[in-house]
């Protein structure tokens, strides 16, 4: 989709319709960096703003980098733009020329001031790249490669410049005008215009960059800094949101604080403003002092947000505000270093929710989606390193590899320092590249002469994909318990073998008759193979191994349920608890699946379950919030990840017959839990809100086992509602079941909330995620709804990321879930290739797929490869997944 319109067409520009088919994506290698030739110190930027046009004057200081390769050609990337003036040192110049999008300039001296005209087309941009329309509003998105659309620049992160932005338009339709740094003059113009001018005094790369206009209101608060600078916050909405924005402004004073004394961190301008925008490619971007966020991370309240939602915005909230230290003081050199500011922001978030919350839980939660969404990347046709080592285009790595495997690296780190020391390391990489683009070999190296950890081996962790496989045999002889650790790490693609890496394990053995344990020990493998010895044990102790999930890897340990229910019952590790339930429940159900199971064994299997569930749903030293988590069965997309080749819906159906079984098995103490989370009123504390997650909880398993009496509930739970935590529950449930009360909830939460968008992108996700028989039908006709549109990303993912995460609706067995998907692939592409891409890995898994469905899956991809002008985005992530 064009974006630019040029009233006069330079002669030697290449237009869009007159260009030869494009050449195959070019492969950027890592290696191949190079410094830039050119510097820009400075930049200035006016914008004349109009929805449909925008004029864009840039001015930039530029010199020769001493570092740089002496060219006297000045590089400017570009994407879609086409200079409508060049001019050197103020004289307009002729001998500019393009290479394919760039924009190349001779420079003959040591310093230069370039000047150049661009006029965009903000309401054609539906990409969501650069500036586009939003609403009415005006806003911009730039990382990664997003600059190059509004302006020619050398968008490359390690181009630092200081910014000043002049902007003006119509005050009617923009009457509030933002950008990076603080406002240092505005004033009224002509016609109704107005105008404004804004400074960043940090020097920052391109893809920080960023401006809003449009009609805001913001709520407004302060913050007085460790070093008493006074900053003013401000989070901007729609008029008619700013009701629902002060869990997001809680969300922000905590972040600054915890950063402050977890990490020494330190806001640095008078000014931090978060703007919500409903079109939004991601979640949000941490622009210097002009947050831009999908409206889903700003907007909470008890009538429109779960405990969920409220859960992501304080962790989105933290995440962005945390990138004001590790992303934007110190930067990225390359893309390729994206982990370096990415997986080490998603630490702090995460150690920033543990310590709003409960920190066990977050351990369980983080771990989660870790398994579910990173590990089937990892052992996927798309894995690839936390560093990455090559790319076509940089939108498709911005992954659960980079963002949570990145962070689970660092962890490592962390948990090998101890977290006091493990902060000197911090420190020191903040102190030494401060103001600096930088690497993810320097923060390594700073964490290594800030800790003295050697972490020489410990590097191949930011080389190598595939998680590591660790097998694990437990032999008691005499007094002694011998641990012996065999590692693999799996061949991924362009990586056959692996180098062994050190996995830290937190590990404790517990005295079966006593079920306690003589302390935790910290070991670490770093050979292949190698046999830890304990002492002192009498009897054949239980281990607990990979306490708090300490390392990412997956553990293959064939363990005997008696051990299982033991640990479940007995661990003091929150999450070695959680985990000895999981592994009972992945154990039985792989072998259920696998049909290498007697019937007494089955039986054997669901009792041993049946028994720790009992447990977690009446123990009483149990929190709700902790229970909840407990009660959850292993995600569906992590129980395949256990087969060479899953069959996607025998482990669906083997999942659902245990949640019957253990719904019917446990059905008293379910429905009294039931009834006692009903009692709790609405509060935002931990026990209101571990009541609903139990509520909802045992209302599925109910559900399962009696469907009558769950949409009893269900209904009821509906009715009796305020808040959508129990609402959406409620409706989660009714909407898997053939009953009235289904039909009743779906079109009361529908009309209740029309005109609520994030809320009707719930009744969107909950009918495409329903486990429904019907679910494809019910999908293709909510395509077709009035309320449906591809161009927003929040409502083609509510209904169609939904139904691609629904083994339901997408391994049907016909190939249509897969069609739908590729149809959507083929549709969303031209629109939006970035959204389009993140469908792809979904359809990827074929190869390890049983070979019927495997082969409807890679028709399907094909289907997708055979369409003859598809985005970089797609392209790249197809024939990848193709092979
Ligand atoms: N840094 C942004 C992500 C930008 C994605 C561009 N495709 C949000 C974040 O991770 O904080
Ligand atoms: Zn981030």
């Amino acid at each position: 989709m064009d974006i630019v319109s040029t009233p006069a067409e330079p002669q030697n520009l290449q237009v869009a319709d007159a260009a030869p088919p494009p050449p195959a994506p070019a492969v950027i290698k890592r290696e191949d960096y190079l410094p830039p030739a050119w510097l820009v110190p400075e930049i200035t930027l006016d914008f004349r703003l109009g929805l449909e046009e925008t004029r864009v004057a840039s001015v930039l200081q530029v010199r020769r980098n001493p570092a740089g390769n002496g060219t006297d050609t000045l590089r400017l990337n570009g994407d879609q733009i086409a200079p409508a003036s060049v001019k050197v040192d103020g004289v307009a110049i002729e001998d500019w020329r393009l290479d394919g999008p760039d924009l190349l300039v001779p420079l003959t001296g040591e310093a230069h001031e370039v000047a150049i005209e661009t006029i965009v087309n903000p309401a054609a941009n539906s990409q969501l790249m650069g500036l586009y329309a939003s609403n009415g509003m005006l806003c911009t998105q730039c990382e990664a490669e997003g600059f190059r659309r509004i302006t020619f620049f050398p968008d490359r992160p390690d181009v630092l410049s200081t910014y000043t932005v002049r902007m003006s338009g119509p005050k009617a339709a923009f009457p509030i005008l933002l950008a990076n740094g603080n406002c240092t003059a505005s004033g009224e113009g002509e016609d109704g215009t107005h105008w404004a001018e804004w400074h960043d005094p940090w020097p920052k790369p391109s893809y920080l960059f960023a401006l809003v206009a449009g009609d805001l209101v913001a709520n407004n608060a302060h913050f007085t800094t460790m070093g008493g600078r006074e900053v003013e916050l401000n989070i901007w909405v729609r008029p008619g949101d700013e009701g629902r924005t002060q869990h997001a402004m809680d969300s922000l004073i905590n972040s600054m604080k915890w950063d402050e004394e977890a990490f020494g961190r330190e806001y640095d301008l008078d000014l931090f403003n978060i703007v919500a925008v409903s079109d939004f490619n991601m979640g949000a971007m941490e622009n210097k002092g002009l947050n831009v966020f999908n409206t889903r991370y700003v907007l909470a309240d008890p009538e429109t947000a779960t405990d969920g939602d409220y859960d992501a915005v304080e962790g989105v909230i933290g995440h962005e505000y945390f990138h004001n230290w590790s992303g934007n003081r110190v930067t990225c050199r390359d893309w390729f270093q994206l982990s370096l500011k990415e997986g080490f922001t998603v630490l702090r978030d995460q150690l920033f929710s543990a310590a709003m919350g409960s920190e066990a839980v977050k351990r369980i939660e983080d771990v989660r989606i870790l398994r579910s969404a990173q590990f089937p990347e990892d052992s996927g046709p798309l894995a690839h390193p936390i560093r990455p080592d090559s790319y076509q285009e940089i939108s498709n790595f911005y992954t659960a590899t980079v963002y949570n495997k990145g962070a689970e690296v660092i962890r490592m780190m962390r948990t090998m320092a101890g977290p006091d020391v493990f902060r000197k390391g911090t420190d020191l990489y903040f102190d030494r590249h401060d103001g600096e683009a930088a690497t993810c070999e320097d923060f390594v190296t700073s964490i290594e002469e800030g800790t003295g950890l050697d972490l020489a081996q410990f590097r191949q962790w930011y080389s190598q994909a595939g998680t590591p496989q660790l097998e694990v045999e437990l032999v008691h002889e005499g007094t002694q318990a011998r641990l012996t650790l065999t590692q693999l790490v799996p061949p991924t693609p362009g990586q056959p073998t692996k180098a062994p890496m050190p996995i830290p394990l937190r590990v404790a053995l517990f005295d079966r008759a006593s079920g306690r344990h003589d302390g935790e020990q910290l070991i670490v493998l770093d050979k292949v193979s190698d046999t830890f010895v304990f002492d002192g044990f009498a009897s054949a102790p239980v281990i607990s191994i990979n306490r708090g999930f300490s390392a990412p890897v997956s553990i293959q340990f064939e363990r005997d349920p008696d051990d299982l229910v033991f640990l479940a019952a007995h661990d003091d590790d929150p999450f070695a608890r959680y985990e000895a339930t999981q592994s009972l429940v992945v154990q039985h159900l792989v072998a259920a699946v696998g049909g290498s199971l007697s019937d007494a064994q089955h039986r054997a299997g669901r009792a041993a379950i049946g028994e720790a569930f009992s447990a977690v749903l009446t123990d009483p030293a149990l929190d709700d919030l902790m229970r909840g988590e407990l009660m959850i069965l292993p995600a569906g997309s992590y129980l395949a990840e256990q087969f060479a080749l899953a069959d996607p819906a025998r482990i669906q159906d083997e999942r659902e017959a245990l949640k019957a079984w253990l719904g019917t098995e446990c059905m008293a103490a379910l429905t009294a839990l039931h009834d006692r989370a009903v009692a709790v009123p609405y509060g935002r504390d931990a026990a209101a809100r571990g009541a609903r997650k139990i509520k909802t909880g045992a209302l599925t398993f109910i559900a399962a086992a009696d469907p009558a009496e769950g949409a009893r509930r269900a209904i009821a739970q509906y009715r009796a509602a305020d808040n959508m935590t129990d609402r959406q529950g409620a409706v989660m449930v009714l909407a898997s079941l053939d009953a009235p009360e289904r039909e009743e909830a779906l079109a009361d939460f529908r009309q209740r909330y029309e005109g609520n968008a994030l809320v009707i992108d719930k009744w969107f996700s909950l009918q495409a995620g329903s486990l429904h028989p019907r679910v494809l039908e019910h999908i293709r006709s909510l395509a077709n709804h009035p309320d449906f549109a591809l161009t927003n990303p929040n409502r083609a993912r509510s209904l169609y990321m939904a139904a691609a995460v629904n083994p339901v609706a997408f391994h049907d067995a016909s190939g249509e879930g897969y069609r739908l998907i590729g149809d959507l692939i083929r549709r969303l592409d031209p629109i939006n290739p970035q959204t389009a891409a993140r469908f792809v890995p979904a359809l990827g898994r074929w190869r390890r797929i049983e070979p019927v469905r495997a082969a409807l899956m890679r028709a399907e991809l094909e289907r997708i490869a055979a369409e003859p002008s598809l985005s970089r985005d797609v392209r790249e992530q197809v024939s990848k997944s193709l092979g």
